[in-house]
């Protein structure tokens, strides 16, 4: 039906590298990439060549299905114990009084807004309070569950989980046992930011460690659950630390299966500790996707999280390997409009998602949180969608 990019043979063929031809070869012939190839892709790839390989797998996998759902978001409080250097959101507990804490209350308030409307998940996650400890967090998932049953909470990074189950005194499996009995189901993907520690320690030395992220991850998928993962790409990392990353997340999937989604989030420079560092080029954004589609060949889905990149450049990744756009979010969340993003109430209503889908010349899929589908709407006129209430 659509069709956006060149043939992925002629283009491996042509490339005047021999390395790069043996890995673009070792990819057609669906081979995994190794940690060396992930690095050469980086140094010399260009984004025709990784775009052209990535857009290939990406409909091997999917074919022009791009998949989006109808969210929220919760952020119980901005106030963070921890000082992450490119965070523009936190506030210390001794400011906090400019920051918000949300009640019990208010966190429900937020989920009855939707009461009668067609979102199928929250996303809960927010800064790492010292007062708000798991029994809060437990209380909020059993009243969420009770008032809504089919809203599927993903929620808490590792971060937030490392502090409050290890605050609690338990061991990080009992912890996740007693969030996931309350009604937890699926974990986020923040707070891995790069994991290897030369640049962890300069950009957020004091919370969880790659270990101990992974370890949350891995203890979410042996109950059962999913979870995403992230990196945080284009501040002081150089190419290899992209691909140790990646490593060690293709590792863990290989270990449990239990990751859906990989989300790449470009470093925003906007009211930071690090507002020194420029922010990468778009150019650099869609080789990061490419190669991210290429080197992550055992995680279903790659997500690009409009809200940071814009709704142009979101477009732009279609064509680079994605084939998720996250959710229509309806302004619910703060931290990239603070980091300076373009967008500064970020909320689509789905006639504008899909439509937005439909223009780069893929075919919208609304999913819910485990990728079950929900609507497709290839044959459906947006106009349609604009004048029901219901999509909007
Ligand atoms: O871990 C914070 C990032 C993450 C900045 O799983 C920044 O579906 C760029 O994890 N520039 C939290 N990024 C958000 C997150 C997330 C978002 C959307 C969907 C999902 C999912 C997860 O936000 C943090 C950090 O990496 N972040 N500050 C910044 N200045
Ligand atoms: Fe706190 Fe998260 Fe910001 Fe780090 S990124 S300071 S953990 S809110």
């Amino acid at each position: 039906m659509f069709s956006t990019s060149a043939d992925p043979r002629q283009v491996v063929a042509s490339v005047t590298d021999k390395e790069l031809q043996q890995i673009g070869e070792k990819i057609l012939a669906g081979n995994r990439i190794s940690y060396d190839e992930g690095v050469i892709l980086f140094e010399k790839a260009s984004l025709p060549f990784a775009g052209a390989l990535a857009n290939w797998v990406r409909e091997q996998k999917h074919g022009h299905k791009t998949y989006f759902n109808r969210n929220f978001h919760i952020e119980p409080t901005n106030v963070c114990i921890f000082t992450c250097n490119f965070c523009s959101y936190s506030k210390l507990y001794a400011h906090r009084e400019d920051g918000w804490e949300l009640s019990i209350e208010q966190m429900m308030d937020i989920v009855k807004k939707y009461d009668g409307k067609p979102v199928t998940e929250v996303h809960i996650v927010g800064g790492v309070h010292p007062k708000m400890n798991l029994y809060y967090f437990v209380e909020l998932l059993q009243k969420i569950k009770a008032h809504r049953p089919d809203l599927h909470i993903k929620g808490f990074t590792a971060v937030e989980l490392d502090y409050m189950i290890r605050k609690a005194k338990l061991s990080i499996e009992e912890g996740m046992k007693v969030l996931h009995d309350a009604g937890l189901q699926s974990l986020p993907g923040g707070g891995a930011e790069i994991f290897h520690s030369e640049i962890r320690d300069q950009i957020c030395p004091d919370k969880v460690d790659a270990d101990g992220w992974l370890n949350i991850h891995r203890a979410a998928h042996n109950l059962g659950m999913h979870s995403n993962a992230t990196m945080l790409y284009g501040h002081l990392e150089q190419y290899w630390h992209r691909v140790d990353h990646m490593e060690r997340l293709r590792k863990l999937q290989d270990e449990t299966g239990g990751f859906n989604t990989f989300i790449p989030l470009k470093f925003r420079n906007g009211d930071n500790d690090m507002s020194n560092i420029p922010e990468i080029s778009v150019i650099e954004d869609m080789r990061l996707y490419a190669i991210a589609r290429l080197y992550m060949d055992n995680f279903p889905h790659l997500k690009a999280y409009w809200p940071m990149l814009g709704r142009q450049n979101a477009q732009l990744t279609l064509s680079f390997g994605v084939n998720d756009l996250d959710g229509t979010i309806d302004d619910t969340t703060k931290i990239y409009s603070m980091a300076g993003s373009e967008e500064q109430t970020p909320a689509l209503s789905t006639a504008q998602l899909v439509s937005l889908i439909k223009q780069a010349k893929r075919e919208p899929v609304e999913r819910d949180t485990l990728y079950n589908e929900i609507k497709n709407y290839a044959d459906i006129d947006v106009t349609e969608l604009e004048v029901n209430p219901l999509y909007n």
